[in-house]
């Protein structure tokens, strides 16, 4: 409580949304107060979310985490909802294991007056809402090494808490994710159907992805051969995905847990490299702003290396630097495909904002390339614990 009183109250908005009848959906949840309204949040591409705020008998204002889960990404919520609480519930028993108060470090669902953890609308729109974790924000761009270092330590913490959880209570919500020879096979047939006739204005990009075809098998191929073990792990560990204590800098709560399943650390390792070791933004246009720094690189590695390397085998250290590559190469293949099959799937807010965000992506690519031995380097001569 003393903690709490700390923290900084955050402003009520002037304006509020009117996009959904946010009265109708939010009396479905045990929330106490007056709602005031409801306004956007993040920065999320696949589901909507929104700040809901209350005022309280007492006057303080007070907000929740509301989210519409995009149910044509996610086929299956109520199984991705029993993933995430499993998950959470799981975790907070690991932190008050380790004597350590779980309200800020971990989601936390709110159920519904029905006591399930969805809310379904009269459109069939599906519904949830989180504590807010005060205090603490998300960065699109990393401020400095230090924050990179601190979401490493997160994501290795929560790869390791989830080390004994019973995978087998996982759901696979979406199915082969990070498969990416599936997703190469996925970017041929929307290059080949071309449904909107844009292959011809990306043909650069098209090319710089079929150059790379060969080597889009590697993580799979180590996982066959034994070298790289199955994990619980995030599988969506962009930097915008912890936060960061407003007071103390730390890498306090991983967010977006619809993705966590069975799956390699070298997703995360190279997902978080992709999104936090960038320069510019993933949708920048001005590409020579686009470049892997060697500083943020070491940052996350650091971070990631001190709570979970110890428990890597020597198969997934050697992979490390490659997986950066592999998974900046496969979601830009996802940011190309969906730009050649029309904007099915990441939301976009302006033409040719998924093209943006694949050339960002193979930018990266080609800087990696450039810089392998050097990751490579520093990932060996780093200290591993945990
Ligand atoms: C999506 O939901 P968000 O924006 O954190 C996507 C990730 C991509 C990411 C690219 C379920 O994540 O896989 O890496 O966009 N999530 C899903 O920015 O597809
Ligand atoms: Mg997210």
């Amino acid at each position: 409580m003393a903690e709490e009183a700390k923290i900084r109250e955050a402003a009520v908005p002037e304006a509020f949304s009117d996009e959904f009848d946010f009265a109708a959906v939010l009396s479905a949840f045990p929330l106490e107060g007056t709602l005031l309204g409801a306004v956007r949040y993040g920065q999320g591409h696949i589901n909507d979310t929104f700040a809901a705020w209350y005022r309280a008998a007492d006057g303080r204002p007070r907000r929740w985490l509301l989210q519409r889960v995009n149910t044509r990404v996610f086929r299956d919520p109520d199984g991705l909802m029993a993933n995430i609480e499993a998950v959470t519930s799981y975790i907070a028993g690991r932190f008050r294991a380790a004597g350590l108060d779980p309200e800020r470090r971990t989601l936390q669902v709110v159920r519904t007056r029905a006591g399930g953890p969805l809310h379904r609308d009269a459109d069939g729109g599906c519904w949830r809402v989180y504590v807010f974790v005060e205090g603490a924000r998300t960065y699109q761009l990393a401020q400095g090494p230090h924050q990179l270092r601190e979401a490493g330590r997160a994501f290795g913490a929560f790869q390791r808490m989830l080390a004994d959880f019973p995978a087998d209570r996982l759901r696979e919500t979406i199915p082969k994710f990070h498969d990416t020879p599936s997703r190469y096979a996925a970017f041929e047939a929307a290059a080949a159907r071309d449904a909107r006739g844009r292959a011809a204005g990306c043909a650069a990009e098209i090319a710089f992805a079929r150059a790379r075809a060969e080597e889009t098998g590697r993580l799979l191929e180590a996982h066959a051969a034994g070298l790289v073990p199955l994990r619980v792990t995030h599988n969506d560990t962009k930097f915008n995905n912890v936060m960061i204590d407003d007071a103390t800098g730390e890498g306090i709560c991983v967010v977006d847990l619809d993705t966590v399943m069975p799956g390699l650390s070298l997703y995360d390792f190279g997902d978080a490299i992709r999104s936090g070791a960038n320069t510019a933004e993933e949708d920048e246009r001005d590409l020579s702003k686009v470049t892997m720094d060697l500083g943020l690189f070491e940052g996350f590695a650091s971070g990631f290396l001190e709570t979970a390397g110890a428990s890597l085998t020597a198969g997934e250290l050697d992979l490390l630097a490659f997986s950066a590559k592999l998974i900046t190469f496969e979601i830009g293949l996802r940011f190309l495909t969906d730009h050649l099959d029309g904007d099915v799937y990441f939301k976009v807010h302006r033409d040719g904002h998924n093209l943006d965000r694949a050339r960002t992506q193979f930018t990266l690519v080609a800087d990696m390339e450039a810089k392998r031995r050097e990751m490579e380097r520093i990932v060996k001569r780093l200290p591993k614990g945990g």
